[in-house]
């Protein structure tokens, strides 16, 4: 089964083949801001290959039915119920499966444990942050595909400039103080110039106090988000992932703050061990367990 592999993200778009598990003539292109540059790129991204018999698509957003919508309307503006497996279909000449980015991550991750675990919660930090979710082996998509988003929970943290409004219109997500995007709002914010989060977290591990404190406090927010996940799901490990969630020292950060909480909000905190192909491998493994 030859299957082409879609990650949609924020920011980027990256296919590739999946051979037995492996990713092989991986390309990565910006996500453009319209509808019809976005057709484009994936038309780009898929010529030259041999023909797939399937595509699996991880998405940022939530995908109901067969269509995908922005949870936080900041990150695609166009992603407001746009068709996308009808369409991909066509273009692209075969049978589509898509899921949410971080619903595929999970389940790619929970294959690699299934041995171990049976509950898992998979969180990514990068642009956004995703969740997905894994309960007694059942990944959950929910009713409309919006399981497992746990970067728009409020939390009690809030960030070191004003309150920020999150892009879903909620105030006081977990995503609008630890995302890639906040980090960089905020350390531009707190140091009067435009910063990235990968500058914000170089110099914190560099021992600059300003840039600890804001990363601390995003810590901090994953750690309450963290404990209040494993108040209502009672999971078996929590896997990080995600460009800044993957950044070094970032889980040791999360676990210092998560240990400040009593013993049973307590979880075992494991890197993701896909790494930055992990929408990839999980929505064609997705893919094969629905299409087999
Ligand atoms: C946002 C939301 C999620 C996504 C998460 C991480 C949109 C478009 N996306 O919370 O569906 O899983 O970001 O996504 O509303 P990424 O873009 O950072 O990979
Ligand atoms: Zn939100």
């Amino acid at each position: 089964l030859v299957i082409l592999a879609i990650d949609i993200g924020g920011t980027k778009i990256a296919a590739a083949h999946v051979v037995n598990g492996a990713c092989i003539d991986r390309r990565q292109l910006p996500m453009p801001d319209t509808e019809a540059e976005f057709l484009q790129t994936i038309a780009r991204l898929a010529t030259g290959r041999p023909l797939p018999s399937g595509i699996a698509v991880a998405v940022t957003g939530y995908v109901n039915g067969d269509r995908v919508q922005s949870f936080n309307h900041k990150t695609i503006s166009f992603w407001d119920g746009f068709p996308l497996i009808p369409r991909l279909a066509q273009l692209l000449g075969a049978p589509v499966v898509a899921i949410n980015d971080a619903q595929a991550a999970a389940w790619g991750e929970y294959c690699l444990r299934k041995a171990s675990c049976q509950d898992l919660l998979f969180m990514t930090l990068s642009t956004g942050v995703g969740g997905g979710l894994v309960l007694g082996g059942t990944l959950r998509e929910g009713s409309h595909g919006l399981a497992g988003h746990i970067g728009h929970v409020a939390i009690d943290v809030p960030p070191i400039d004003a309150p920020s409004m999150c892009g879903c219109g909620r105030l006081g997500c977990l995503e609008a103080i630890a995302s890639g995007t906040a980090l960089a709002r905020q350390a531009s914010h707190r140091f009067g110039r435009s910063m990235t989060s990968s500058e914000l977290l170089d110099s914190a591990r560099g021992g600059d106090a300003l840039a600890l404190d804001i990363v601390q406090r995003a810590s901090h927010a994953v750690a309450s988000a963290i404990a209040s996940a494993h108040a209502q799901l009672d999971l078996q490990v929590l896997v990080l992932g995600g460009s800044v969630g993957l950044a070094p020292n970032m889980l040791n950060w999360i676990e210092s703050a998560l240990h400040r909480y009593p013993a049973v909000y307590h979880v075992r905190v494991e890197r993701a061990t896909l790494g930055a192909d992990a929408g990839m491998l999980g929505a064609a493994a997705w893919f094969q367990d629905q299409r087999g």
